[in-house]
């Protein structure tokens, strides 16, 4: 028994690079185990159509090897390389990767707090990266940045080290007052919040949003989507929202109270029911920067590895909880009509 756990540990601890993992990591592997299982009894009879045998997977960004994390950079670049479909209503969009922030800055009111948030944004990222396969010759699946790796310095994850295998470092250091956050946490500044300069996507130029940025002094902040506001992609990257990947809150979320009904589930995940950042919020901010506004956040290329994750709680609770995988929760409201 004892041996087993080392072996375990060793596995994950080669996987994390050498940083400190948090207590969760070994227990999302251990809930994805599970799924895995319970999916494959589920399964058991279906001959035809999509099952676990034949299903596409997606993997940790720090299980890939170099060449996979550059050649998913580059197709990232090639979307980015493509003209812009140009819908009038997404003017300011210059290219193929701003169709994809304009799309979601378009919807952003409808699918935040409402019954579309888990299944919208799994329809978007499931897009991206169809067309990252489909039209930029990328073999492989839309990886995800397990939050619970790193939690203690991100620059420290393959993701975030700055090298040209990773999605770029941390921000240039700017001097500001630190991040509004939603429920009025107020998150400290911390050593970036300027431009991305390392990684494979530094002399690349975002042109939309922000709207309402978390982060002081974030500017200039764009009044519509015709409103064209070329600038680098900045970040500010801190550890404080981490304090949320704990194996206790992801044993409420898919086995505990959490995980009842996907009511609670969706909550729990999206925004903040106990007055602490939810996963899915810490993660976001996290990356600081451009990712504090909600509607423009996929101006950085981290938030769609972030999204997967988000993408992947999902997964995990619907393959535990079989008889409600397919329920949804909420309205169809648009925010802004509401008072
Ligand atoms: C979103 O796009 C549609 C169609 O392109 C457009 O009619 C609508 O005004 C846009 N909404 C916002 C909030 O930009
Ligand atoms: C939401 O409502 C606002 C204000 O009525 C409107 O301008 C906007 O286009 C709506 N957004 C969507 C996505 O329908
Ligand atoms: C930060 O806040 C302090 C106190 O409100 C203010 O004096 C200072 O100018 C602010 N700094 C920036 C960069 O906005
Ligand atoms: C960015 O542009 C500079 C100056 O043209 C160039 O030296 C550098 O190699 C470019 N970096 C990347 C990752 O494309
Ligand atoms: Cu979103």
């Amino acid at each position: 028994m004892l041996f087993s756990h080392i072996l375990v540990w060793a596995a994950t601890s080669l996987l994390s690079g050498f940083c400190l993992a948090t207590n969760g990591l070994q227990a999302i592997n251990e809930l994805q185990v599970e799924a895995i299982k319970s999916l494959e009894a589920q399964h058991a009879k279906r001959e035809i159509g999509c099952s676990i045998k034949n299903a596409a997977v997606r993997r940790d960004w720090v299980s890939l090897t170099i060449p996979e994390k550059q050649d998913y950079s580059r197709a990232v670049q090639c979307l980015w390389d493509r003209p812009s479909e140009g819908r009038p209503a997404f003017s300011a969009a210059q290219n193929l990767y701003d169709d994809f922030v304009a799309t979601h800055i378009n919807q952003s009111e409808i699918i935040h707090s409402t019954g579309r948030f888990l299944t919208w944004h799994r329809l978007f990222i499931w897009t991206w990266e169809s067309r990252l396969r489909n039209e930029c010759s990328y073999e492989g699946y839309l990886p995800y940045w397990n939050w619970f790796e790193c939690p203690d310095d991100l620059t420290d994850s393959s993701v975030f080290d700055g090298s040209d295998s990773s999605m770029g470092g941390d921000g240039e250091y700017f001097e500001h007052n630190g991040t509004l956050v939603a429920n009025n946490h107020f998150l400290p500044s911390g050593k970036g919040g300027g431009c991305v300069m390392s990684g494979p996507f530094v002399n690349r130029t975002v042109h939309l949003g922000p709207f309402q940025p978390g982060m002081e002094g974030l500017s200039p902040v764009m009044k519509s989507l015709q409103d064209h506001n070329p600038r680098c992609l900045r970040r500010d990257l801190s550890v404080a929202p981490a304090a949320a990947f704990t194996h206790q809150n992801l044993h409420n979320l898919i086995t505990g109270d959490a995980s009842r009904t996907i009511d609670a589930f969706q909550s729990e995940l999206q925004s903040s029911s106990r007055g602490t950042f939810s996963m899915h919020n810490a993660a976001h901010y996290s990356l600081g920067g451009d990712a504090t506004c909600v509607a423009s956040s996929y101006n950085d290329p981290a938030s769609y590895l972030h999204h997967a994750m988000v993408d992947r709680l999902y997964w995990i609770w619907q393959a535990l909880h079989p008889e409600q995988a397919r329920s949804i929760a909420g309205d169809l409201r648009n925010l802004s009509n509401v008072k």
